[in-house]
């Protein structure tokens, strides 16, 4: 029995090198890479991009999100109306199956952190709790990034 504590110990660290590709699972759902922009205490919104794919055969609707980082956290779609970028909330978030919804900065949908706790800076982390119509809720943990950097370790994913 002896032998076994250090194969366990090493089975267990291996088991962790998945997480490190920052992905996380809902049934047939799978969330990889959430990230957040930096936000100074000069701004009082944040932004938070994910990735959501839909393995199965029935589509999957975001229709909430949470997070003790903000006040609430509202789905919005950005978008360019007569060359100006306009933001406006959305109820939900549908992504067929088979599909990946990408969220990345710079225009289309992104989670809209509403009136921050605090400053964002590069480095941090933070929970957030995604609701899905009927699938239930999920928890992943956003990390604070660049846009660039963000974007581009979200899609190293892929
Ligand atoms: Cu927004």
């Amino acid at each position: 029995m002896r032998s076994i504590l250090p194969l366990l110990l090493t089975s267990v660290l291996l088991a962790a090198v998945p997480a490190q590709a920052h992905e996380s699972r809902l049934d047939d759902v799978r969330i990889a890479h959430p990230f957040a922009t930096p936000a100074p205490p000069s701004v009082p919104h944040g932004a938070a991009y994910l990735d959501i794919g839909v393995e199965g055969d029935s589509s999957a609707v975001l229709v909430g999100a949470s997070s003790p980082a903000s006040e609430s956290v509202e789905i919005h779609d950005m978008s360019m109306d007569d060359g100006v970028m306009r933001m406006r909330r959305v109820p939900q978030l549908e992504i067929e199956p088979g599909t990946t919804q990408r969220m990345r900065p710079g225009g289309g949908y992104h989670l809209m952190l509403m009136n921050l706790v605090a400053p964002l800076s590069e480095g941090d982390r933070f929970p957030l709790t995604l609701e899905f119509a009927e699938r239930g809720e999920v928890q992943v943990e956003v990390r604070v990034e660049s846009a660039q950097e963000g974007s581009e370790a979200a899609d190293g994913h892929h």
